[in-house]
């Protein structure tokens, strides 16, 4: 028998879309992929409440946000090497960078670009004029903030509850802040994700490094130095306090790794490989941690243009499924940089549990790309990934990041909420903050437990 349509039930697509609306504004989100920091990891940021600490990690307000390396890259394509070469833009102050990148792509044309955009969002939602394009007064406005109150106001105008971030263990700065003072990480707005890419694209120079710290490990990964790197991962887990571990991958990464390519790239891919297979899996399942990977990334197709010269192109979903399948004792968080690797790797997500898809990372992160996927990926998933992350470098970003994502998640819902109901399913607003909930912040915590 169908049961009566009880009052609590959303019987039209407006009522539909009131209450998305309104669950969407209020679930906070976690955040589970930025490269932000705290206060305590230093900040370059000169303000009334900060002294700058100029490789401080912390980035943060207006000359931060011009200079985002997807606005170097679009700096590049409107001025010609007589007015400017990345050489002399990387020399110049933060503060000059910033007015060359406000004059070329804000003033000289319309800035309708996303990442353009998004600066004007950031400066909207926090209440600064945007429509006299007026520099100056956004530079005073930044200046009178407390780095510290400032994190808790873009939290709560983002409804970010979690900020996590990505802590290279390579990194030598931010390495030995760490070594100096561990309670740097102790932020409970922030939590730890220990980062190594090079333990896998790079194992000889990642063999070095760990030589030069103490640690006894051979160019060919034997078993003594399986060993080690399970010791090294052990004891930066615990000093950071990781809540999972990561690394981006290049799209030539291949598992098993792939004994193509000249005898130097063949002998790397096979280091990376032990070392992975050998060291970094067993050592994120003691710990109980999932392992993320990014993967299509490739460094450095323009050198000249430093962090903005990375470029993503296609890579191997098999290899990703071949890695779920042989360690059922992992869990794997993974994004990919390629269009044309989303519809496949949403399916192999639904041949493994162990498999959590997650965020429309960089390139991807554009509203028409952003839209297609998670419709996408709710067609083929349900409600059981996680549809984005942040990836801000810029505190203030979060502001943009979400209101931009949580706009089209929000009519990606409206849309396949009024399908269901069409079929006479009696939806129920406690139903949309389940899974409102999950999309935002369960999948994730629950993915953590295991
Ligand atoms: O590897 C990564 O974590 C990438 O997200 C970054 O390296 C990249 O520069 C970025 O900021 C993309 O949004
Ligand atoms: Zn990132």
């Amino acid at each position: 028998m169908w049961q009566a349509m009880t009052s609590d039930t959303l019987d039209n697509r407006q009522a539909i879309e009131a209450a998305v609306v309104r669950v969407l504004n209020d679930q906070p989100v976690i955040d589970m992929h930025t490269h932000l920091y705290p206060p305590s990891f230093g900040t370059p940021v000169r303000s009334s409440a900060a002294s700058a600490d100029p490789k401080g990690l912390m980035l943060w307000g207006i000359d931060e946000l011009l200079t985002y390396h997807y606005l170097i890259a679009e700096l590049f394509r409107v001025v010609t090497p007589a007015e400017l070469t990345p050489e002399r833009y990387y020399a110049m102050s933060r503060q000059d960078q910033a007015e060359t990148i406000w004059k070329h792509l804000f003033i000289e044309r319309s800035p309708v670009s996303e990442a353009c955009r998004g600066v004007l969002t950031t400066l909207q939602k926090l209440g600064l004029d945007t429509y006299h394009r007026n520099l100056d007064g956004f530079r005073t406005y930044f200046a009178e903030q407390d780095p510290n109150k400032y994190v808790d106001r873009v939290m709560a105008l983002s409804k970010v509850e979690s900020i996590t971030m990505t802590n290279d263990v390579f990194d030598d700065n931010e390495r030995q802040r760490w070594l100096d003072d561990p309670s740097i990480g102790e932020d409970p707005r922030f939590t730890a994700v220990l980062r190594f890419d090079q333990l896998i694209v790079d194992w000889p120079h990642a063999a070095g490094r760990m030589r030069d710290w103490g640690y006894d490990v051979a160019d060919e990964p034997d078993d003594k130095t399986l060993a080690e790197v399970r010791r090294f991962l052990g004891e930066w887990f615990e000093r950071t306090r990781s809540i999972y571990a990561a690394v981006s991958l290049p799209p030539t990464w291949r598992f098993p790794a792939s004994c193509h390519g000249h005898g130097d790239t063949a002998a790397r891919a096979k280091a990376g490989h032990d070392v992975l297979t050998g060291a970094i899996l067993p050592a994120c399942a003691d710990a109980n941690l999932p392992f993320a990977m990014m993967i299509g990334v490739k460094r450095g197709v323009n050198p000249a243009l430093g962090g903005a010269g990375d470029m993503g192109f296609k890579s191997d979903i098999e290899s990703v499924g071949r890695l779920c399948a042989e360690f059922p004792n992992n869990r794997f968080f993974v994004t990919m940089l390629a269009r044309e690797n989303q519809h496949e790797l949403a399916v192999m997500a639904r041949k493994f549990g162990n498999l959590m898809v997650f965020g429309c990372w960089w390139f991807l992160n554009n509203p028409t790309l952003i839209d297609e996927m998670t419709r996408m990926r709710m067609e083929l998933l349900g409600t059981s990934f996680i549809p984005q992350h942040s990836d801000a470098r810029v505190l203030d970003q979060l502001l943009y990041k979400w209101s931009h994502s949580r706009r089209i998640l929000r009519n990606v819902l409206i849309d396949k909420y009024s399908d269901l109901v069409d079929t006479g399913w009696g939806l129920r607003v406690d139903d949309i903050k389940r899974d409102v909930r999950l999309l935002l912040h369960d999948n994730f915590t629950n993915f953590l437990k295991g």
